[in-house]
């Protein structure tokens, strides 16, 4: 199948970019024919990629893969970070800027390892940056940590948000200004082990193991005024059929994995995940922050690399997809950035993105 490089023509080609220096952001097309897009760094390998506008700038909180020797394995030993560097462009593409490092593992008293997926908020002139990661006892906690520049230096909180528990936190501050987390991700991402209620240390590496009860679900807790902490009890998001019935643990090309991102769009609430070991980016809609959620359809196919996460970021009139690939190292864990456009249907659906052309992705 040929990529969108290649469905234009080069006259068509040369006039989108230079659309694209005049002010609207347009994807960066890759003249190889397995990927659409390209990388937008290679200083470094960046993965997970949160969106955001702050202050007339697109701000990309990312993890930061490194070769760290760890065996690859169904909980992601391989991914040992241990500090976030933001990413930065302006609105239209120009000035990306990889920031010096902005909050190392070192620096967070309870962290002791893995700075996975990272997401951003701001209120009030404070930026905060909430990340993952394991405590002492290797049990994944959610940080919050602020600054007064978007992209750090960021001062981390002295403890974990009290009540958190696994992985990938997004934070949505819907229009109202109420700001919710959602988070959650399953084998690595712990989420098996605290079905009880509290963290079971012998509990399963993956999914529960009963195919037909409903999948484990991602949680989601709205925030205190000050963003520190839950201000409530954290809940279940349902993610239901069409039917009205759960999804089920069976149902692996659409139950939840990791990697949840709201967005709104005309009213609705899009809830997007991966969905893990099918390598999918799938979506449901919902009427309010906490669901339920319908599931709608895939988002992204799989990208080369078994991880696909990703983020959604409108920037004037255009819908993006951050989302990252295995292009220039090849290896699982040590991805990089990417991002296209794509659009809402007038019915609200999203066609099924497709990023990757190649077909050595599972690796
Ligand atoms: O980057 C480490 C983990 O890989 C993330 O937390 C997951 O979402 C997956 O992308």
């Amino acid at each position: 199948m040929l990529n969108k490089f290649f469905s234009i023509s080069l006259p068509l080609l040369l006039i989108s970019v230079s659309i694209s220096s005049c002010g609207q952001l347009s994807e960066q097309l890759n003249p190889n024919p397995d990927f659409l897009n390209t990388p937008l760094v290679s200083e470094i390998f960046t993965a997970d990629p949160s969106a955001h506008i702050f202050n007339d700038r697109i701000y990309i909180y990312a993890s930061h893969d490194i070769e760290s020797g760890g065996i690859e394995d169904d909980s992601g030993n391989h991914f040992n970070m241990i500090d976030y560097q933001v990413l930065s462009m302006n609105l239209d593409g120009s000035d990306v800027t990889v920031h010096p490092v902005g909050l190392s593992v070192d620096d967070v008293p309870w962290a002791k390892s893995k700075f996975w997926a990272p997401d951003a908020a701001y209120k009030d002139g404070t930026y905060y940056l909430y990340y993952p990661a394991k405590d002492a006892d290797n049990i994944f906690r959610l940080g919050v940590a602020t600054s007064d520049k978007p992209e750090g230096p960021f001062t981390p909180q002295p403890e974990p948000m009290k009540d958190s528990y696994s992985i990938d936190p997004a934070v949505y501050v819907d229009d109202d200004g109420s700001a919710y987390i959602y988070y959650g991700g399953i084998w690595g991402g712990q989420l098996q082990r605290w079905e009880s209620g509290s963290y079971d240390e012998n509990g399963s590496l993956k999914d529960m193991g009963i195919p037909d009860n409903p999948a484990i679900l991602p949680r989601i807790a709205k925030l205190s005024d000050d963003m520190l902490e839950f201000a409530e009890e954290v809940k279940q998001i349902e993610i239901l059929d069409k039917n009205g019935n759960p999804i089920l643990t069976k149902d692996l090309d659409r139950r939840f994995f990791e990697a949840p991102w709201i967005h709104k769009h005309n009213g609705t609430y899009y809830l997007s995940y991966s969905t893990g070991d099918t390598h999918l980016l799938a979506y449901a809609t919902g009427d309010n922050p906490y669901g339920p959620f319908t599931y709608q359809g895939v988002l992204n196919e799989p990208v080369q690399g078994w991880t696909n996460h990703h983020s959604t970021l409108k920037v004037g009139n255009q819908w993006f997809l951050f989302y990252h690939d295995t292009e220039i190292s090849g290896k699982t864990h040590l991805r990089n950035v990417k991002f296209t456009t794509f659009k809402h249907n007038e019915d609200g659906t999203i066609d099924p993105m497709k990023t990757y052309f190649g077909n050595d992705w599972r690796f």
